[in-house]
């Protein structure tokens, strides 16, 4: 095992995620350290969340002698919408948003819902890339309900928590269902191999 603490980035604008993975982190003792990082990415039109996490982690035009990762995530509404928003998940948050998505769906009764994370690692000791996917199930809620998380929390119910959103639970509490979390799981049974 080695002795110093070794720094690993995740490179990602988004404080929400971060402090996610950061909790999770932290029940660890493991001899990584992990530190937030912004740094210049491109996120591509692809056609599945991989791709795109992929592309971004190529995409990172910084010299780093660490590990570090990327994450992505979407929104998928299965039934009725096909998976939309999906890779668009960003775009229409940021346009329709949340009560916009509602409007989409007003006439629907049943709905089907699922998030889903890939991590792509850049792992310096052995020079290569992995990748860690998590995804999780459930419908999309008939208001808008919740004030913590972040995004499309707010409308997305969990089938394992099914009077509930992600927005009205505490970062631990979708921390033990989450599709980042699940892919972080991975993540970390990888690192502890690797230490
Ligand atoms: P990066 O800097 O890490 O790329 P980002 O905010 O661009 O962060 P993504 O492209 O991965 O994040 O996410 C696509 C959209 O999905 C974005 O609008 C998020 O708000 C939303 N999203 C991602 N994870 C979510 C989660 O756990 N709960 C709710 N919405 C989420």
């Amino acid at each position: 095992m080695k002795q110093e603490k070794e720094i690993i980035y995740f490179i990602t604008g988004n404080n929400h995620k971060f402090n996610e993975i950061k909790k999770l982190f932290q029940k660890e003792e493991l001899v990584y350290d992990l530190k937030q990082k912004t740094a210049a990415t491109i996120e591509i039109q692809a056609s599945s969340i991989k791709e795109v996490a992929l592309f971004k982690l190529n995409s990172v035009n910084f010299l780093f002698s660490n590990s570090y990762f990327v994450e992505d995530a979407g929104f998928f509404i299965d039934v009725p919408l096909k998976g939309f928003p999906g890779v668009y998940s960003k775009f229409v948050l940021n346009t329709i948003g949340n009560k916009g998505i509602l409007k989409l769906i007003t006439d629907y009764w049943s709905t089907a819902a699922h998030f889903e994370a890939v991590i792509a690692l850049y792992f310096q000791p052995l020079d290569k890339i992995f990748i860690f996917e998590g995804s999780v199930e459930g419908k999309v809620s008939k208001e808008i309900r919740g004030t913590s998380g972040f995004g499309y929390d707010p409308i997305f119910i969990p089938n394992e928590l099914p009077n509930t959103t992600f927005a009205e639970l505490s970062t631990e509490e979708k921390n033990s269902i989450s599709h980042r979390a699940k892919a972080w799981q991975k993540l970390l049974s990888f690192l502890r191999e690797h230490q």
